[in-house]
């Protein structure tokens, strides 16, 4: 983890498996994101990857010990034990996020992503939804997010083929923000995570929890909840 100016920096390091997640890795990245929350000036989160990948998810050739050493057995343990902590605390913290997709990302490598509050990507980077094809379902987030970003039908599509997404179509359906030339990838996340660290004390926080909670209300609520929220800014 490296910290500047308001931003924090967890670069996912295994590159030579496109940095798949194995157990250590993921308390890892926990801890990390724990003291990025604990350090009293960083206001930003920075999530990428090292090498050609951002993420490929559960590596494959560790998945028989994280299924059969890290749970209970019980189907599902996996993901309640080592990836839903992690999305939730990302999700909960009161840091922005940005996921800097500098590569492939794939299975749960997607669900770290879309976790975060934005999203900018390499022209060369793409997403696969690579769950199906060895005989899962999506998780870690994806099915969640995925209806909510892209529509059913599109969910529906990419997670059952699991075709390659690149970057141009993951910036037509709203997966990310913006895409770059992979060169400029660290200079725009930078520009960006500056902006942010830069704005006024408190409004990161309760922009962000505005969002995430209107989405689960409805509109009468949301007006309500956006009305408390701006009390909050005009005490
Ligand atoms: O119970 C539970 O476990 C629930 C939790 C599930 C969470 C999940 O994330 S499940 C999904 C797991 N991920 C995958 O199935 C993705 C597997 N990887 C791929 O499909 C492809 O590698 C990619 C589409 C991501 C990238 O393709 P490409 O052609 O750019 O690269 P490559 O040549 O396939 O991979 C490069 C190397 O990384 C290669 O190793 P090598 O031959 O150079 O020694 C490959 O084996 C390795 N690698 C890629 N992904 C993984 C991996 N090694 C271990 N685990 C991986 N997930």
């Amino acid at each position: 983890m490296q910290s500047a100016d308001g931003v924090c920096t967890i670069t996912l390091n295994r590159p030579h498996v496109l940095n798949a997640f194995i157990a250590e890795m993921l308390h890892e990245i926990r801890r990390a994101v724990r003291d990025a929350e604990d350090a009293r000036d960083t206001r930003v989160m920075v999530i990428t990857g090292a090498g050609r990948g951002f993420c490929a998810g559960q590596d494959l050739n560790a998945r028989r010990w994280i299924v059969t050493e890290t749970t209970r057995n019980r189907g599902g343990d996996s993901l309640r034990q080592n990836y839903h902590p992690l999305l939730r605390q990302i999700r909960g913290s009161g840091l922005a996020s940005i996921a800097a997709v500098n590569g492939v990302a794939a299975g749960a490598g997607i669900g770290l992503a879309l976790a975060c509050d934005i999203r900018l990507m390499a022209r060369e980077a793409s997403f696969v939804q690579a769950f199906a094809r060895i005989g899962l379902v999506p998780d870690a987030g994806n099915f969640w997010h995925l209806p909510r970003m892209v529509g059913r039908g599109r969910a529906i599509k990419t997670a059952m083929l699991g075709e390659r997404v690149d970057a141009d179509e993951a910036a037509r359906s709203g997966l990310v923000t913006s895409v770059v030339p992979g060169e400029w990838l660290a200079e725009e996340t930078a520009r960006v995570a500056k902006r942010l660290a830069r704005l006024p004390d408190g409004v990161v926080d309760l922009t962000r929890r505005g969002v995430y909670t209107a989405m689960t209300l409805g509109r009468a609520e949301a007006q309500e909840y956006g009305a408390l929220l701006m009390g909050a800014r005009l005490q």
